[in-house]
């Protein structure tokens, strides 16, 4: 008899995930850490790959039956290779912060002093946050923004660097719209001698084609998640100098974890070819446009735009003076269709859980092929629901547009 389908066997989950489809489908995707993967990167995370293990490195595996999962798994990282122009790569990490916490592993002891952008200014929890593991095992000195213009200043870093002397410091940042300066943090963790550590997860893909200046080569070693910019599936990956090389493979594993999510490293390994192609070059280039178009129109319907605008995919905004709190906003906006995060701002008075501002990214809506038309019809759509967050008649008539204007934008990877 054949095997039952998923809708047969669990029509429950079968019912969520067709949900899910249908909301990914007629709504917004602006959330500046999500995308689409591809129908074939799907193909290949939903493949035989998840039943096998193989914990080790390729030729070195502590189980049998390896032939194609090595070769998988050295593909993966050709590829990626050739992509970041990188000494050694590995595709084991299961997500970003394993990633990171790897780095830490691999570099710190318990007790070591080390240095990132603090959260509340869009830095990530594993780079040393108080709550984070990477906070309590390790002594953290975060540094910030500028009050004035709210962007990294590299002569706080430096100073606090001096003063602090960090076995690690972080160069990263979940909620930062500006360009990085790697070669100044590496100037810096020279003169201290800490370990340069690059957490590109939010970039990966604008790194991938140059579209922003790229830590491999000069950091000492390069952390990211694959499913962001990159559009690969959910994973990790770890760049990292011939000399560290060995250093990372163990803290991964046996380090960290057993054995690697095969079906991912799959995944990892397709999203990378598709990172070769001419195209992918356009669409990063793309993304950084649109989220340039968007803060433009934003700032002309009045949002103050935290900096004043955008470098890569994202913007944060302040609504403080919108007199709307980021998470009223955000949920208003999500039930018009646009589904984004509200987020900190720096100096923000208020808390985390209810802070000021709203994150948004292009990378989905960008990868659906849609243009700068399309996102001043969208900072029309915010100005009108943040002006008006509990107008449920409005928000309605928004979502009725919204998804009107999503059937005409097919997103990769989402049956219809
Ligand atoms: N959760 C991710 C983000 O939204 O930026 C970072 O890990």
């Amino acid at each position: 008899m054949a095997e039952p389908t998923l809708s047969a066997l669990d029509p429950e989950i079968a019912r969520l995930i067709k949900e899910e489809n249908k909301r990914e489908h007629e709504t917004l995707r602006l959330i500046a850490s999500e995308n689409y993967a591809s129908r074939a990167v799907m193909e290949a995370t939903g493949s035989c790959l998840t039943n096998k293990y193989s914990e080790g490195y390729a030729k070195k595996r502590y189980y049998e039956g390896q032939e194609s999962i090595d070769q998988i798994e050295e593909l993966a990282i050709s590829r990626l290779k050739t992509l970041f122009g990188a000494e050694h790569v590995n595709v084991q990490p299961y997500s970003g912060s394993p990633a990171n916490l790897a780095v830490y592993l691999a570099f710190c002891k318990p007790g070591d002093t080390i240095m990132g952008l603090g959260l509340p200014f869009g830095g990530h929890l594993t780079h040393g946050h108080s709550v984070s593991i990477t906070g309590m095992y390790f002594k953290s000195v975060p540094y910030g923004v500028r009050k004035e213009d709210c962007r990294i200043d590299m002569e706080e870093v430096r100073k606090l660097a001096k003063e602090h002397r960090p076995k690690l410091l972080w160069a990263g940042t979940t909620a930062y719209p500006r360009t990085l300066d790697f070669a100044a943090f590496r100037s810096i963790a020279d003169e201290v001698g800490a370990v340069l550590a690059a957490d590109i997860a939010h970039i990966s893909g604008l790194v991938a084609t140059g579209v922003h200046p790229s830590p491999v080569g000069i950091a000492d070693v390069v952390t990211s998640t694959t499913h962001k910019t990159f559009r690969g599936p959910r994973g990790g990956m770890i760049f990292t100098k011939k000399e560290h090389a060995a250093a990372i493979d163990k803290a991964v594993f046996p380090g960290l974890q057993g054995g690697p999510h095969n079906h991912t490293t799959a995944g990892i390994a397709v999203a990378a070819l598709e990172a070769q192609a001419p195209e992918y070059k356009v669409y990063t280039q793309n993304i950084v446009d649109n989220a340039k178009a968007l803060g433009e129109a934003l700032v002309a319907r009045g949002f103050s735009v935290v900096t004043g605008g955008t470098d890569n995919h994202l913007l944060l905004i302040d609504l403080t003076n919108k007199n709307v709190p980021g998470k009223v906003a955000s949920k208003a906006l999500a039930r018009a269709g646009m589904v984004a995060n509200y987020n900190a701002v720096p100096f923000d008075p208020r808390k985390p859980f209810d802070p000021s501002g709203l994150r948004l990214g292009t990378p989905a809506v960008t990868s659906r092929k849609m243009g700068k038309d399309v996102m001043l019809k969208l900072a029309d759509w915010m100005d009108e629901i943040v002006s008006a967050p509990e107008d449920e008649a409005k928000i309605a008539r928004v979502a009725g547009e919204v998804r009107d204007l999503c059937a005409s934008y097919p997103a990769p990877g989402i049956v219809v």
